[in-house]
């Protein structure tokens, strides 16, 4: 199987050094960065052509694209066309990008299906704690909510400063870590979990919302003096993503200790899923280079095996 990387930033990086110190046999055909082409394997990257990764399909001729770029939140470009040309021609695409999936999810389904290709997604939501493959070994249940701490460095910045850290050390520190985003406006103000709550509601009740459809709210207003109150009422602040079959929502919430959520702390993310069967609570990891290529390299075992 041939690989074609788009995105070598923190994840595309780990990613790489997976395949190698894992020995996955697969051959990485070229790298696609915003700054053009590099059509072997090298860790250093270095542009042999001006080209877009769209353009470097005809040139690479993987079997599989695995994107690892920037999220656009306008409208999922490049890497929606790019999915749509690749899934057309048969190539899978694996991605860590939640932009395009919590956008245009439908479209991107369906050509995947009429083209026999497939697309793996499960470092969109939670990295490599499973979320998006969990849902595929729990058939025959019937979904009555979700909810959970989807964003690993808001509650990496909230847990930070409820233990006496400044706002803006907490956010340095989730940056050199290579938790947030490329903009961590993106994950302050809600952005990020709204992203990842879409593609769950889409995934467990089998919708088709967009980004558009989740009222979110970040942490932009959430100050010591909001930390400091909930403590002395035992409380924890914590940025709750929820979803039913008729809503959902992204809010800074004070949680108290009963609450399952309450000791998920630093980068760690968690899911909660009730169903009529059964409740189950995930933990684990929500964000940072190795856990997110981890989400996009058992996509690709999973690929390869034939059961993704
Ligand atoms: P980073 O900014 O390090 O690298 C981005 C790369 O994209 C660069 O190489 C850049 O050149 C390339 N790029 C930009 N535009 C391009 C274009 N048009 N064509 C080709 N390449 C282009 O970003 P990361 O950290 O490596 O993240 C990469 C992707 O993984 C992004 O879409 C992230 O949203 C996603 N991701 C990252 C995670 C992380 O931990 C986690 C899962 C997904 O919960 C949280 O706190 C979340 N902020 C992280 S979740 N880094």
């Amino acid at each position: 199987m041939k690989l074609m990387l788009v995105g070598y930033g923190n994840v595309g990086k780990a990613f790489r050094s997976l395949i190698h110190e894992r020995k996955i046999n697969v051959e990485i055909g070229g790298i696609v960065t915003s700054k053009g082409a590099m059509f072997k394997d090298s860790e250093k990257f270095e542009v042999e052509k001006k080209i877009m990764a769209i353009d470097a399909l005809e040139e690479i001729k993987p079997d599989i694209v695995v994107d690892m770029s920037v999220a656009n939140y306008k409208d999922g470009e490049p890497s929606y066309s790019l999915y749509i040309s690749a899934l057309r021609q048969g190539i899978h695409v694996i991605t860590t990008n939640k932009s395009p999936l919590a956008l245009r999810f439908k479209e991107i389904m369906e050509t995947a299906k009429m083209h026999n290709a497939k697309i793996g997604f499960q470092a969109t939501v939670m990295s490599g704690t499973p979320s998006i493959n969990l849902y595929k070994i729990l058939p025959c249940m019937k979904i009555i909510k979700i909810r959970g701490i989807l964003n690993g460095t808001t509650n990496y910045i909230l847990t930070r400063m409820s233990e006496g850290s400044s706002y803006n050390e907490a956010l340095k520190e989730a940056q050199e870590k290579g938790y947030a985003e490329a903009n961590p406006e993106l994950d302050i103000n809600g952005f990020d979990s709204a992203a990842k709550l879409a593609i769950l509601t889409n995934v467990y009740f089998q919708k088709n919302i967009s980004i558009n459809e989740v009222k979110f709210e970040g942490i932009k207003n959430i100050n010591r003096n909001t930390i400091d109150d909930a403590k002395k009422t035992n409380s924890k602040i914590k940025l709750i993503a929820y979803a039913d079959s008729k809503e959902n929502y992204v809010s800074p919430i004070a949680i108290d200790q009963k609450d399952e959520l309450f000791n998920v702390d630093y980068v760690n993310n968690a899911l909660q899923i009730e169903s009529d069967i059964e409740k189950i609570t995930i933990i684990g990891p929500g964000a940072g280079p190795i856990n997110a290529a981890y989400g996009a390299l058992s996509d690709l075992i999973l690929l390869i095996k034939g059961v993704l």
